[in-house]
């Protein structure tokens, strides 16, 4: 049986926190999508971690963790992160496994997304810089190299080939870029790569249902960032929606049960792109400080704004969702008003679906208001011990959707979850 929890909005949802709160359920955690631009945020022992492609389950003992083929994976950064898990007494030979599938990311194709990046001026995506879009190219475009490649005696010559085809492709964009120290930094973390487990990802993954385990697939990134149903092209590259579980980590489709949809209370946004919600004033600004609202990868201020409902509607439909788990709720314990979009309006006519193009100059959000509940939540245990306004609010959502909010956040720590 396979569980998938994932972002219903534009990513930072808190997927890692929750991630982290289920795993002692299930045998495995898996990530099926994206690379080191996820930021997925924990805290072990006090101190903040943050996990950019090993699974959020690398804390529980016993657990296997497994990278997905359909994860782009960078190997600098994996050496990274490997090395500071390490430093929590975590053993990666016993409980992290790679597909040999998987993508990986090389030195050039982080100077790619820079360079076209660069290229798009204004228009550009708001990219992590991490080599996401490239690598997946690569994919598609069928020139990547593979974790699988790392062990063939003849990678060093692959891995020139990609690159001077990628060389060619820099030079057209007039993009210049010593990447020499990055390299060095790649063959070495290559290294250290080809002495973790890499496996046959979907023989492994396949051997453990039968064997009766629990499987919970882990998202990256949110739905509105998926690269079919987002906010195209402001978009990653990969499929977030759980659809993308099946053919990231090689399973089918009958073994998935619950998808479990984690949305913030209010709705944040990294990147460019459209944001119909957005509040570019001091409630905004409220909102970003409060709930402490910078990019886990690259510190970017997060844009912020009101939950949007007609986009979390459109999320649960896609990916099936069959529970939802509200985060940061505590982040809005201060306001005296909410508001909730519950339709967008275009030259008068109120539609509540997500239009081909999200255009703000025609779509304007239609919002209803609610008086904020004005308490601290942070130590509420209990559903019934929240503010009836709360409930309210929570009751409103759970209306529209027509699923229901199961658990709330209501802080970092891991205790800070309400059963509702
Ligand atoms: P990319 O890097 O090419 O996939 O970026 C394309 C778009 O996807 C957005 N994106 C994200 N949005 C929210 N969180 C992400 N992870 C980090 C975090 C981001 C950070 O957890 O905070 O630290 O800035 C993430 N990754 C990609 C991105 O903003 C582009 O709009
Ligand atoms: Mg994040």
């Amino acid at each position: 049986m396979v569980d998938v929890i994932l972002g219903l909005q534009w990513g930072d949802e808190g997927k890692g926190k929750i991630v982290d709160y289920f795993a002692k359920d299930y045998d495995v955690i898996a990530r099926f999508q994206g690379g080191p631009n996820a930021g997925h945020t924990l805290y072990k022992d006090g101190k903040k971690l943050v996990l950019h492609q090993i699974p959020s389950g690398i804390f529980h003992e016993g657990k296997i963790n497994i990278i997905g083929n359909g994860v782009v994976l960078d190997p600098i950064t994996l050496k990274k992160e490997c090395e500071k898990v390490a430093e929590f007494g975590i053993d990666l030979k016993k409980n992290l496994f790679i597909s040999e599938r998987t993508n990986i990311i090389i030195p050039t194709h982080r100077a790619l997304d820079k360079a076209s990046e660069q290229a798009k001026g204004k228009s550009k995506i708001g990219s992590t810089l991490k080599g996401i879009g490239p690598a997946y190219m690569d994919k598609t475009g069928r020139n990547a190299l593979r974790v699988g490649d790392l062990l063939q005696d003849n990678f060093q010559e692959l891995y020139e080939q990609l690159r001077q085809k990628h060389q060619v492709m820099i030079n057209t964009y007039h993009f210049t870029e010593d990447i020499s120290g990055d390299e060095k930094e790649f063959f070495e973390a290559v290294d250290f790569l080809k002495e973790l487990n890499i496996v046959n990802g979907e023989y492994f993954i396949n051997k453990l249902l039968q064997e009766g385990k629990k499987i919970l697939a882990e998202g990256a990134q949110g739905s509105m960032l998926d690269i079919d149903f987002g906010t195209f092209p402001f978009v990653t590259s990969s499929n977030t929606i759980s659809a993308g579980v099946c053919s990231g980590l090689g399973i089918a489709p009958q073994h998935i049960k619950e998808v479990i949809g984690i949305t913030k209370a209010y709705c944040t946004r990294v990147g460019s792109g459209p944001f119909p919600t957005e509040l570019e004033n001091a409630d905004g600004q409220k909102l970003r400080d409060v709930g402490n609202e910078y990019g886990a990868t690259t510190g970017r201020p997060r844009r912020c704004g009101w939950i949007d409902l007609v986009a979390l509607n459109f999320a649960c439909m896609i990916n099936g969702v069959t529970k939802i788990v509200m985060t940061k709720a505590d982040v809005l314990d201060s306001f005296e008003e909410l508001q909730v979009c519950t339709a967008y309006s275009k030259e008068g006519k109120e539609l509540t679906e997500i239009p081909l193009r999200l255009d703000l100059d025609h779509y304007v959000p239609v919002l209803e208001k609610f008086e904020g509940w004005n308490t601290d939540i942070t130590k509420v245990k209990d559903f019934a011990a929240l503010p009836e306004k709360a409930k309210s609010y929570i009751a409103f959502i759970n209306n529209y959707l027509g699923v229901n909010v199961d658990f709330i956040s209501n802080g970092p720590e891991r205790d800070q979850l309400i059963v509702v």
